[in-house]
């Protein structure tokens, strides 16, 4: 049969509804899927990512083949096999001559770019369309941002939150209020009941792919068993129910907490379904809005947990869009430190960081302030270059694409950016964790002491970082206070904390 056009369908737009497959016939046009050794080692990701984008991937395949769809899948041990996208659409074209090339725009600059060369390549017209699954188009975005001195986030939610309805009254927000954020700040305690997040067990499709993977990735970073992620979208639907049921109603109240030996607390770990294209994000916040309808769960759960999506993930791939290509070039402080080892390998006494990497090796998941404010606080506070801390970052998370990881690592986390997502540095000394997490009391060294070498890291590094770089921070009102406090402090007092950083970042190397 004379294929008309190929449709090109990427890991992560395993939606029913993606746009190519909306502009394309069954009966005329062909698809294809690949899996390719480039998108595994770009950076090398973690093991429990790679495979479950590529049992997710042949559990996609299969439905579609199933729903009348002409499907080529190329596994990643095909004979032949090119490696590359680029590659692997050469060899499609050349079996099937299509008329054209069909594909929703991917989530990454890098891949973006090398698509603008496909059709001279191949000559053969390629139609790049909008990737609809988000509520912000990236021409909305951008009119948004439009004579904008600031980028704030908060503003961006309140349209987004108009234009959706949800979560509204008439023109007004829920509750009186946008955000409730003042009731989401609570330490969590041990004795909490803490529910667990849905785990699926692998089927033989998943099974092979553990064993591929552990065969041709077994150097990566990272765990790969056990391993529990759904890879269906019946599957992650069901992630999403035992959430809403179990940890919703308490996710606003625990969502900046942390807790020893506890990994998921009250987050949903739905990101990595929602990034790959096996859940809806507005279907995933309306059924969240319903469950507050029906006085399930309570406003600041619903709007904290709404905000995340229809806010944050909306906001980073806005300005990603806006700011690529240059934007991941970022150095606002000239940070030259490389990655400490730990970051790979958990050797380190600092029991919070140790829990965090401990985690991210096993599940290739952690929650937001561990990201936040354990390893992402610690880099920027030591000075380690923003992209080595980047490209940790996108190959250790099971939902990490450069569109949401880069503005979440280089802009909040790292303030590489020097202001354009956050209005200063989210910088902590040992004091937040300890307010936040129970990790301090399992921890070598001593939250309570300033300097020596008893002393929390976090605390020395804190001070050294601020006058490291108050050239450029001073001027940032949210920080007067603070460099009035180290106006005050002791000649010798100040000499201590700078001498206990120093050493702190001698041991690094
Ligand atoms: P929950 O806490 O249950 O939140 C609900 C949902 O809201 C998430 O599933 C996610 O879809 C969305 N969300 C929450 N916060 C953000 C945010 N800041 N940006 C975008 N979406 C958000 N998120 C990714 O999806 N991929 C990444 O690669 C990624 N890298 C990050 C790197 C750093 C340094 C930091 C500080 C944050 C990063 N985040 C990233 C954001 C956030 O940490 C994760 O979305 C969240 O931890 C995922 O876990 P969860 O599904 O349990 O989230
Ligand atoms: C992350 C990833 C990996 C590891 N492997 C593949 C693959 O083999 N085939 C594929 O289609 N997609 C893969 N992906 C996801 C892509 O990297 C992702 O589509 C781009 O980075 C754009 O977001
Ligand atoms: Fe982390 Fe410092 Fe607490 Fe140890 S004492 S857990 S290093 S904050």
């Amino acid at each position: 049969m004379a294929v008309r056009n190929l449709v090109l369908v990427l890991g992560d737009q395993l939606s029913p509804d993606l746009s190519s497959l909306k502009a394309a016939d069954p009966a005329k046009d062909r698809l294809l899927m690949v899996e390719v050794r480039e998108e595994a080692t770009y950076v090398r990701h973690h093991k429990k990512k790679i495979a479950f984008l590529f049992a997710a991937m042949r559990r996609f395949a299969e439905a579609l083949r199933i729903a009348g769809w002409q499907l080529d899948y190329v596994p990643l041990d095909a004979k032949d096999n090119a490696g590359s996208f680029t590659g692997e659409v050469n060899r499609a074209v050349a079996r099937h001559s299509p008329e054209r090339l069909i594909v929703t725009e991917p989530g990454e600059w890098r891949l973006r770019d090398a698509m603008s060369r496909w059709a001279d390549d191949l000559g053969l017209p390629v139609d790049i369309l909008d990737d609809d699954r988000f509520v912000c188009s990236r021409a909305d975005f951008a009119a948004w941002a439009e004579g904008r001195k600031q980028l704030r986030m908060e503003f961006f939610y309140r349209d987004m939150r108009r234009r959706t309805g949800l979560l509204m009254d008439g023109d007004k927000p829920e509750g009186g209020k946008w955000n409730f954020d003042a009731e989401n700040r609570k330490p969590a305690k041990a004795d909490l009941f803490l529910p667990q997040p849905h785990r699926v067990d692998p089927d033989t499709i998943t099974q092979g792919v553990l064993d591929l993977v552990a065969q041709q990735f077994g150097d990566h970073f990272g765990d790969l068993l056990p391993f529990w992620f759904a890879v269906t979208a019946a599957q992650a639907e069901a992630a999403m129910e035992h959430f809403v049921e179990h940890a919703l109603p308490l996710f606003g109240d625990y969502q900046d907490a942390m807790l020893e030996g506890e990994r998921f607390l009250y987050h949903s770990v739905l990101s990595l379904y929602i990034n790959a294209g096996l859940l809806d994000p507005l279907a995933v916040c309306r059924r969240v809005e319903n469950e507050y309808r029906a006085g399930r769960v309570p406003l600041n759960a619903a709007e904290g947990f709404i905000r995340q999506i229809i806010g944050w993930r909306e906001y980073v791939r806005g300005i990603y869009w806006l700011k690529m290509p240059d934007y991941v070039e970022q150095n606002f402080f000239k940070a030259d430190r490389p990655l400490p080892d730990f970051y790979w390998t958990a050797e380190t006494d600092m029991a919070c960081v140790k829990a965090a990497v401990t985690q991210t090796k096993e599940e290739a998941y952690a929650h937001h302030i561990q990201r936040l404010m354990v390893t992402g606080n610690f880099a920027m506070l030591a000075g380690v270059d923003p992209r080595e801390v980047h490209e940790w970052y996108l190959a250790v998370y099971a939902d990490a694409y450069e569109w949401v990881e880069l503005p979440n690592t280089l802009g909040m986390s790292q303030f590489a950016d020097g202001g354009l997502l956050g209005s200063k540095p989210y910088a902590a000394s040992g004091n937040y964790i300890n307010k936040m997490s129970d990790h301090c009391a399992h921890c070598r060294y001593d939250v309570k002491q300033k300097t020596g070498d008893e002393a929390c890291p976090f605390n020395p590094l804190y001070w050294d970082f601020l006058l490291r770089n108050e050239s450029k921070l001073k001027g940032n009102p949210r920080l007067a206070q603070v460099y009035r406090t180290w106006a005050r402090m002791s000649p010798e007092k100040q000499k201590d904390y700078r001498k206990s950083a120093a050493k702190v970042l001698a041991d690094l190397r």
